[in-house]
């Protein structure tokens, strides 16, 4: 069918039943809900604004009838595509059902709208004492919705797990227009299949979820910040062996290169108060316990670690500006690197005892490409999920750059493959790592992927070609 025809259809179909003010017409302001993160970009057909849950069902179910594709969209900070318009679909944005009850404190949960940004959730409950434990560097901009299509990770996972744990009920709205609760937000419930699990990370392949019922933990009782300058990842692996059996728990154990840290002081003008440099360096956040005697214990800590070589220089923030200050270092990491120039993003993961091992070697393999790009090596150290940025030199062109990371790339993935890991750690797979699912995921659990799909969405409409390719596309 003609794409303007489809769009007077779908309006025809939808007419008097939503208001006006839902949907978005010009190409102009559609053109910003076409891509994500990633600045991979494409124009929706249209983009509709719902307020609730039940202009969520009419649209879906009127697109269902008409055949009409739908992209379901959230904050769009994605970094592997998955909200990217492909071919003229349909966006649904829930940015608009951004509403929050009240805080449960006894049961410690609190039920909002996809369409909630992450920090105002965590402002939210942080007045309750409670926390939705899922910080990561795009909190202010992304979304409840997108973090649990994507089962985000962050800089807290090495404590909280992933955003999997932190979810006892879903609101979903099927393609056929169906409105779903699971679970109810009950901690215990074995009645069967965990439909709220299988959403988890499904990328918006099965179902759009409206709403949620968030599980929530206490605020750390005390927050510290440190921040370390070491020669090697392998002085990084040792700080980590010495805070593993630290006095305190670790809420943060995050590492970065010297070329990172160098990209955020010259793009975005911050500065490392340390007076030494490293190769690599080290943000550590810690949580103690209650009373007087933590802090001297973790003082103790400290001087004895700052004493061991393989340190060499470290600090202890003093402020809650400057814990900031260090934070914004790690955090400006992936901002600097836009600004620098192009780039391909691997979100590996491998187990922790497995990370120097993987990170070196696939720095040699990187280094002996003699590639027309820089390696930006950041990450989650405490969780096996390092970073690596491929960056395109000035010196070469697009064309180059990209046949250059596609070669890289041939020989990361069985690279990952032999040390056990992953191509996704946490940013999911989208468009960007279907090679990779391909490649690492069996015949006969590609064959159930497509069943749960065709259950759940028997046309393939809702974000086609997202996770894995369909063989019929209906
Ligand atoms: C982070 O850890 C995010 O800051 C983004 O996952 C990582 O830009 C990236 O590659
Ligand atoms: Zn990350």
């Amino acid at each position: 069918m003609d794409l303007n025809l489809k769009r007077q259809k779908l309006l025809d179909a939808l007419q008097g039943k939503i208001p006006q003010d839902v949907i978005l017409l010009s190409l102009e302001d559609c053109a910003p809900y076409g891509g994500d993160w990633t600045r991979l970009t494409g124009k929706p057909l249209l983009v509709f604004l719902p307020k609730t849950t039940e202009q969520v069902s009419l649209i879906l179910k009127s697109c269902n009838q008409l055949k009409i594709p739908v992209v379901p969209s959230g904050g769009r900070t994605g970094l592997s595509g998955g909200a990217v318009v492909t071919q003229s679909e349909v966006v649904l944005s829930l940015s608009r059902m951004n509403q929050m009850s009240p805080v449960d404190v006894l049961g410690r949960t609190v039920r909002v709208q996809a369409g909630a940004i992450t920090e105002s959730v965590h402002e939210h409950c942080a007045r309750e004492g409670l926390l939705w434990p899922i910080d990561l560097a795009s909190k202010g901009t992304c979304e409840v919705g997108g973090n649990l299509s994507t089962n985000a990770g962050g800089v807290r996972v090495i404590r909280y797990g992933m955003v999997r744990r932190w979810v006892s009920g879903l609101q979903i709205v099927t393609m056929n227009g169906d409105v779903i609760e699971l679970n109810r937000g009950l901690e215990k419930n074995n009645t069967g299949y965990d439909l709220i699990q299988l959403m988890v990370g499904s990328e918006g392949t099965l179902a759009v979820i409206t709403e949620a019922t968030l599980k929530l933990a206490r605020l750390p009782h005390k927050e510290h910040v440190l921040f370390f300058a070491v020669p090697d990842l392998e002085s990084v692996s040792e700080l980590f062996s010495r805070a593993r059996r630290g006095p305190f728990e670790i809420l943060a154990f995050e590492f970065f290169s010297q070329r990172c840290l160098k990209a955020v002081e010259t793009k975005l003008h911050r500065k490392s108060k340390l007076s030494k440099s490293g190769e690599f360096y080290v943000l550590m956040e810690i949580e103690l316990g209650p009373g007087s005697e933590p802090e001297a214990l973790l003082e103790d800590w400290l001087s004895q670690v700052l004493e061991a070589d393989f340190i060499l220089d470290g600090l202890l923030a003093q402020s809650s500006a400057e814990k900031k200050e260090v934070w914004g270092l790690r955090e400006g990491i992936t901002e600097s690197i836009a600004l620098t120039n192009e780039v391909r993003k691997y979100d590996t993961s491998v187990a922790v005892t497995n990370i120097v091992g993987f990170v070196n070697e696939a720095s040699r393999l990187f280094h002996s490409m003699n590639l027309g790009a820089e390696l930006y090596l950041f990450g989650h150290f405490g969780d096996g999920s390092p970073h690596l940025n491929v960056v395109r030199r000035d010196t070469v062109d697009h064309k180059t750059y990209v046949e250059d990371c596609d070669r890289f790339e041939k020989e990361l993935y069985p690279l990952i493959k032999k040390w056990g890991g992953s191509a996704s750690s946490e940013h999911g797979v989208g468009l960007l790592k279907k090679s990779w699912v391909e490649m690492s995921r069996t015949s006969e659990e590609m064959a159930l992927f497509r069943a749960i799909k065709t259950a759940f969405d028997p046309n393939h409409l809702l974000n086609p070609g997202k996770i894995f390719n369909l063989l019929s596309t209906g």
